[in-house]
């Protein structure tokens, strides 16, 4: 893939602040920047990476803002080609001005995540580097920050390079077995084969157990209240959150849409779910509300059944089988949590396992806190190692995984090395779509198309 042409965008997020930065990338860039700046000396002759002040002129010769500017030479630049930072005033109107000088000037407008392919495709980071890039922007918790930063410094990419070696070293071995038949391949060199396929097969297989753990650090752990109209789960929500975020009211079926919000447990990110109440009538517009419900149910990490303590044990409790209540016990996936524990118990609920709480005088909300995080540990959901694949480094490494499998059968079977090969290979290539060695463009599309316009 050639680059060739200019880039140019605002790269600081819309709106009013104090300063805004217009970046153009590409070959003509400082010549771009020769013909818009004015100051004592042309870009052209600045040192790289070094700030000068002076005015940026429209193509009519208007002048539009006083600006620091400077030049990032390649190849030592983000982009790894030549590199002009506009730092303007903060306004939105003046960094369209800029923006639009420099288009004026020869430049063409990024499409978003355009810097950073360049970054990829010049070199200067593989894929696995640039898609931290966004978890890094993306970030919401410390830990989810801290494993952003080490997969950008190329600790996953290092880890895949490494696989790859192995794997060419053993095709290269197995490939000379094809080549040189007569030196045939001794049972103890075919057990020492398997060997070094299984450690392979092994290091993927880790890597593979990580993706729970990266869903949860960019996406969050689904956790969904649910259960009987008017027991507090809105309440509760807000509780979690810390402030007023849904309606809460003493009318049943007050919420009837699915209410999301994220919530930062001991560093790891909840996805908080409020949903509609379950009741057995009410109007279809209800009852849309709880299919939604339902659904949302099925994608939960974890559930949290709240109930009324001071109202009669609902339908829904009974129809079920009373050891899933048992405080959870069979049911790693759900907490029973009784709320109003200020208001006296209805008998209905007499020697009920379950955890009480008041969302009123947040009575027993740390131990409803500390209960959730003990289950998501239990899950093994929560993120411990710093290395945590996405949903597309997952898709390749399954692949590779399966062609790791089918050349183990192979090499089992004592079949002819050839078919061990063919399937080696497909997992090395595999491999080498995680940090981008395969040039799929399609890959690159949907990874960059992620991105803010200008980064
Ligand atoms: N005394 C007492 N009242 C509470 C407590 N938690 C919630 N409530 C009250 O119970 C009522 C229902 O609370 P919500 O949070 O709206 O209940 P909900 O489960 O979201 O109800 P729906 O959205 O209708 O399904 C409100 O009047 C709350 O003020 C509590 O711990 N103690
Ligand atoms: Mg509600």
């Amino acid at each position: 893939m050639m680059v060739s042409d200019t880039i140019a965008a605002i790269s600081t997020p819309p709106g009013e602040g104090a300063i805004a930065l217009v970046r153009v990338s590409g070959e003509n860039a400082i010549q771009i920047a020769d013909k818009i700046f004015c100051g004592k000396e042309l870009p052209s002759r600045f040192v790289s990476h070094v700030q000068h002040l002076g005015e940026i002129f429209s193509a009519e010769k208007q002048l539009i803002d006083q600006v620091m500017l400077s030049v990032h030479r390649a190849p030592a630049s983000y982009t790894g080609e030549d590199l002009v930072e506009i730092s303007c005033h903060g306004g939105t109107l003046v960094s369209a001005k800029v923006l639009e000088a420099c288009l004026r000037a020869g430049a063409r407008a990024a499409r978003p995540g355009e810097f950073t392919e360049r970054a990829f495709l010049n070199g200067k980071m593989d894929l696995t580097q640039a898609e931290a890039v966004i978890d890094l922007i993306r970030a919401r918790t410390d830990l989810a920050l801290r494993s952003a930063t080490e997969q950008l410094e190329g600790r996953l990419g290092d880890q895949i390079r490494k696989l790859r070696d192995e794997s060419i070293a053993l095709l290269a071995h197995i490939n000379a077995s094809i080549d040189f038949p007569e030196e045939d391949i001794a049972p103890d060199e075919g057990e020492r084969l398997r060997a070094r396929l299984d450690s392979i097969r092994e290091e993927i297989a880790a890597l593979l157990a990580t993706a729970d753990q990266g869903r949860v650090l960019r996406e969050g752990v689904r956790v969904v209240i649910y259960g009987a109209t008017n027991a507090g789960k809105s309440s509760l929500l807000n509780r979690l959150l810390g402030y007023e975020r849904v309606i809460v009211s003493d009318t049943h079926g007050t919420t009837r849409d699915a209410i999301e919000e994220t919530v930062n447990l001991a560093g790891v990110p909840i996805r908080l779910l409020d949903t509609a109440g379950l009741r057995a009538s009410g109007s279809e517009l209800e009852r849309e509300g709880i299919a939604r419900t339902e659904k949302s149910l099925q994608l939960a990490d974890l559930r949290l059944h709240i109930a009324d303590r001071n109202a009669p044990r609902p339908e829904h409790f009974n129809s079920r089988k009373r050891s899933e209540f048992n405080g959870g016990s069979s049911d790693p996936n759900e907490i029973v949590v009784l709320n109003k524990s200020d208001l006296p118990e209805n008998n209905d609920w007499k020697d009920f396992q379950a955890l009480r709480i008041s969302c009123l005088t947040g009575e027993g909300l740390p131990n409803l806190q500390t209960e959730i995080l003990a289950r998501i540990r239990q899950q093994n959901l929560r993120p411990e190692s710093a290395v945590a694949i996405n949903t597309r480094h997952r898709d390749c490494l399954r692949r590779a995984l399966e062609s790791c499998d089918r050349a183990r059968a192979a090499l089992r079977e004592g079949l002819s090395p050839e078919y061990v090969a063919v399937d080696l290979d497909q997992a090395l290539r595999a491999l080498g779509e995680v940090i981008g060695l395969t040039d799929v463009e399609q890959i690159l599309d949907s990874v960059f198309s992620q991105f803010c316009i200008g980064k």
